[in-house]
């Protein structure tokens, strides 16, 4: 089931926000402003409910200001670009640069600060956007839908398609940062599994250098699940000082719709399994949350607060040929899946 609220107008576009709720009494709010997820709540193993994403009390804040992009969607082009710049059928493309010289999810703004026009159809969110041919210098027009679902097995599913009038390059996610514990303490005892057998390490500006590195012997490695915290302060290995702990992209195993990471939490028993179609996935840590960040529910959030696992395609694929495709042709269409399952044992 899935109410409306108004909320306020935004640049004379109205703000809404939608309020979901399923059998099981797990909820999810999502507001059309950013399409960002502002609140996820869902039971421990005695059936508690509480809030296990990081977020603001209300929407007003997002509008305000959101720098960690909590909950939002991403793009055009999630994650980094080196220089901004990107070459595609022989034309050399300058996209804004609000990074220093590079490009981060999308740009000055990005699809996290633009109003989406929403509609609901039985218990499925339908978010549109439709980004104009050179918004953030990027080539072609795009017709965005995004589609946000709370099913009664607790699973959110992300369903994300594009198509554009001229080739162009996309690459969305959601950038919600998850605390298993009701966000009152930080994640280094939530246990971890990727699957995945290499990671992209990065320069000091946090683009991948375009070596594929294996995980084994590292702080890297999650294919056996283990706490967070274990290795996130290895800062003799300059990947993680560079991430100030794990701000990484990880080239995940298998293709097509699969199980790829897990997460639990053992004093409330809650689990996070993440499932996507897409080849990669930003693992981060959430070292930038500024101390004392007045959240949600009246939580105060501090460095370390939350984890993202943000499933796309790798960084700065555009200026990478081995990287996968972030291509999207004319006529084309862009499909992103993802889904969250939730659960508590
Ligand atoms: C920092 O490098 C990180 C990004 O991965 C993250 O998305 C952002 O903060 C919120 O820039």
């Amino acid at each position: 089931m899935i109410s409306k609220k108004y909320i306020t107008e935004h640049k004379n576009k109205e703000i809404y926000l939608y309020h979901f709720k399923n059998e099981s009494g797990s909820e999810m709010k999502v507001t059309n402003y950013g399409a960002i997820i502002t609140s996820i709540k869902m039971p421990d193993r005695d059936g508690f409910f509480d809030e296990v994403s990081l977020g603001y009390e209300d929407v007003s804040s997002y509008i305000k200001d959101n720098p960690f992009y909590f909950g939002c969607i991403i793009g055009r082009y999630a994650n980094r670009i080196k220089n901004g710049r990107f070459t595609l059928n022989n034309i050399n493309y300058q996209l804004t640069t609000n990074e220093g010289k590079n490009q981060l999810h999308g740009g000055h703004i990005g699809f996290h600060q633009r109003t989406w026009e929403g509609r609901v159809e039985e218990d499925v969110l339908i978010l549109s956007y439709l980004s104009p041919d050179g918004e953030e210098l990027y080539p072609g027009t795009v017709q965005i839908e995004v589609k946000y679902q709370l099913t009664n097995e607790n699973e959110i599913i992300i369903s994300y398609e594009g198509v554009s009038d001229k080739d162009t390059i996309i690459n969305l996610t959601n950038h919600s940062y998850f605390n298993l514990n009701g966000s009152k303490s930080a994640i280094f005892d939530h246990e971890l599994f990727i699957d995945a057998d290499y990671f992209t390490p990065t320069d000091e500006e946090l683009i991948p250098t375009g070596e594929l590195r294996h995980v084994e012997g590292t702080a890297f490695d999650f294919r056996e699940s283990r706490k967070i915290g274990e290795r996130i302060f290895d800062f003799e290995d300059e990947a993680i000082s560079i991430g100030n702990g794990y701000d990484h992209n990880y080239v995940l195993n298998g293709s097509g719709l699969r199980k790829v990471a897990e997460v639990n939490e053992q004093t409330t028993g809650r689990c996070m399994e993440v499932f996507t179609n897409q080849p990669g996935m930003q693992f981060f840590t959430a070292h930038i949350i500024h101390p004392n960040t007045i959240g949600s529910n009246n939580n105060i959030y501090e460095p370390y607060y939350g984890i993202c696992l943000e499933p796309q395609v790798h960084p700065d694929s555009p200026n990478k040929d081995h990287f996968p495709n972030c291509v999207l042709r004319r006529g084309e269409t862009y499909h992103n899946e993802t889904i969250y399952k939730f659960s508590a044992k």
